[in-house]
């Protein structure tokens, strides 16, 4: 017999829509913290999901599927996992930069932080530096972070950066990057406060940068 993490991670791995929520649900009733949900059954599905793809055992359709299916887990997810914050903490605005169409990692690392007890402002996917720069005045979030999933999108973490100094609000905000292809030494690179290799290192990150790590 299958543990519920194991169920939930297949769940995610197969697209199972109706399933994946089923066992979160199941594994919340049966007294498993959201955290442990989170990173036991449903990142370690994604994970696979990421692997299967790389190696053309999984195709676009059924990673999209698998994409629903955790979009469902996370609804029950969601709210238990911001019940789990004590307080907020700060504002946390994230962004996946212009051209790039990925959103999973970045929706992830949101629920982590709002998990951590932030507020969470998100703005989207394809962000272009002017979207930031209006939501950062907008919003006055403590830290805004910014996903990258493509070689070819990295750089425009670099040209936000740029144009977020050039507007005077970089001294208000601490920056946080991630992404597969991101790594610390390129963030140190680009003017970057830090990295963040998973969504729960990005969301201690973000703890670290308001003081509450
Ligand atoms: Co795309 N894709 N994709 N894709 N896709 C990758 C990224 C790729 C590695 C697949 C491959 O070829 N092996 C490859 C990039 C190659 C490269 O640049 N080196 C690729 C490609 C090429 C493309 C297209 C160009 C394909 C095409 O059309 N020919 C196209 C580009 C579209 C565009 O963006 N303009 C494309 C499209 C898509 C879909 C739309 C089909 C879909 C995205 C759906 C969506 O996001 N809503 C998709 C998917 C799902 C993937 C893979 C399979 C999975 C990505 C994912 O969600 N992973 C991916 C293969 C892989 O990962 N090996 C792939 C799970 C997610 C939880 O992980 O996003 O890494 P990740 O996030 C992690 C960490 O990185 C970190 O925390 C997260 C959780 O632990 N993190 C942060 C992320 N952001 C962070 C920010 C932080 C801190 C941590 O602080 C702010």
């Amino acid at each position: 017999m299958s543990s519920l993490f194991e169920r939930i991670s297949t769940a995610i791995l197969e697209g199972d829509e109706e399933k994946a929520p089923k066992y979160v649900q199941r594994a919340l009733d049966k007294d498993n913290g959201p955290k442990e949900i989170l990173q036991n059954g449903l990142l370690v599905g994604m994970g696979e999901v990421g692997v299967r793809f790389k190696a053309g055992d999984m195709f676009v359709p059924e990673v999209l599927m698998s994409a629903d299916a955790m979009q469902a887990a996370m609804k029950i997810l969601r709210p238990r996992l911001v019940e789990s914050g004590v307080k907020l903490i700060g504002k946390v605005m994230l962004g996946t930069v212009e051209g790039d169409l990925h959103d999973i990692g970045k929706n992830l690392v949101g629920m982590m932080c709002e998990g951590a007890g932030f507020e969470v402002i998100d703005i989207g996917f394809d962000a272009t530096p002017a979207d930031f720069i209006a939501a950062i005045k907008e919003y006055q979030p403590d830290v805004v972070g910014m996903s990258a999933m493509l070689t070819t999108t990295m750089r425009a973490m670099g040209h936000t950066i740029k144009a977020i100094e050039e507007a005077g609000l970089r001294d208000q905000v601490k920056i946080m990057v991630g992404g597969a292809p991101v790594d610390a030494e390129f963030a140190k690179r680009i003017g970057a406060d830090g990295y963040g290799s998973n969504a729960p290192a990005g969301s201690d990150l973000a703890k670290e940068f308001v003081g509450a790590a």
